[in-house]
């Protein structure tokens, strides 16, 4: 597939693959065609079996700066309604294989609730959060509202909504809004350490985790634990299972093929 404002690496790493978001003049503000893009690519890449992880990341000055303010302007409330933005971020968030955000920059609006639709988030020191929609007259529209608090709690998801102002990297990481803070020159590099560090593992065990712990914020404890259940009996039914422990006993690298 080609693509005009995301670039994308099918094998960045062994079994890892890569989404940039490529639209640096504007700060890759997410326009409805990048969204698009995005929801593609990760669509082809959840397909693909030589893929385990997928990264996505934006360039040194911006993750993404939010959604195109420019091409949102003029719109009214059914344009809003007929473009029907949730379709494309409803399918990014099924993306069943992890996905790590490497975020350097600005992460702001639509960026901060894309980070937040991934899994883990390696962030360089230069990195900004924030959900500064308020300032423009509006609010979090693909999610803010309801990850961030899960994410670094009410005090500070209020505080963030409300004043539009931006949080550093490292009151992120206070917070629990990203995994870990790296210098800028090593942000793919860790990333992709991370990356490989998931990619070792069966991709079956893999995709059942991911969705069990995503399971968790959305509903109650003992409805999740049946859940979990459920997908831990199913990975006995996989040979990755069977090679998994039998390497261990063995005392070998075991040799997963996603079966
Ligand atoms: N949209 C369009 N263009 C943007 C942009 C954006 N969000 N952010 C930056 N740009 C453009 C600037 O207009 C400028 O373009 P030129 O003037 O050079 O043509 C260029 O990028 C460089 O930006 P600046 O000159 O402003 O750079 P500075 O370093 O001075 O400032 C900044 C950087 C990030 C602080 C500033 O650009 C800024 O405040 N940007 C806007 C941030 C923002 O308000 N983001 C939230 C947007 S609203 C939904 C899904 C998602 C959303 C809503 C609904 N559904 C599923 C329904 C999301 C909404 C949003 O994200």
């Amino acid at each position: 597939m080609s693509y005009e404002h995301i670039l994308v690496t099918e094998q960045i790493a062994e079994h890892v693959a890569l989404i940039q978001l490529n639209r640096p003049k504007e700060l890759n503000a997410l326009n409805l065609q990048l969204m698009g893009e995005v929801r593609d690519a990760l669509k082809a890449l959840d397909a693909n079996d030589a893929v385990r992880v997928i990264i996505i990341t934006g360039n040194e000055r911006a993750f993404a700066a939010g959604a195109d303010i420019k091409q949102m302007s003029g719109k009214g409330a059914i344009d809003m309604l007929k473009i029907d933005q949730f379709t494309t971020w409803d399918q990014i968030k099924k993306t069943k294989k992890p996905i790590i955000a490497a975020v350097s920059g600005f992460a702001l609006g639509g960026g901060c609730e894309l980070v937040m639709h991934c899994d883990c988030v390696v962030a360089s020191e230069t990195a900004q959060f924030g959900q500064p929609e308020i300032k423009i007259g509006v609010m979090p529209g693909a999610g803010g509202t309801q990850r961030l608090p899960q994410a670094v709690g009410k005090a500070l998801a209020m505080e963030m909504v409300l004043t539009g102002e931006f949080i550093s990297a490292e009151r992120a990481l206070q917070a629990g809004l990203i995994n870990k803070i790296v210098p800028v020159e090593l942000l793919m590099d860790e990333t992709i350490k991370m990356a490989k560090s998931m990619s070792r593992n069966s991709p079956l065990a893999l995709q059942l985790a991911k969705e069990s712990v995503l399971k968790s914020y959305e509903t109650s404890l003992s409805e999740g634990l049946s859940f979990e259940r459920k997908n831990f009996y199913m990975l006995f039914a996989t040979e990755d299972q069977k090679e998994g422990m039998n390497a261990f006993i063995e005392k070998r690298h075991p040799d997963f093929k996603g079966s």
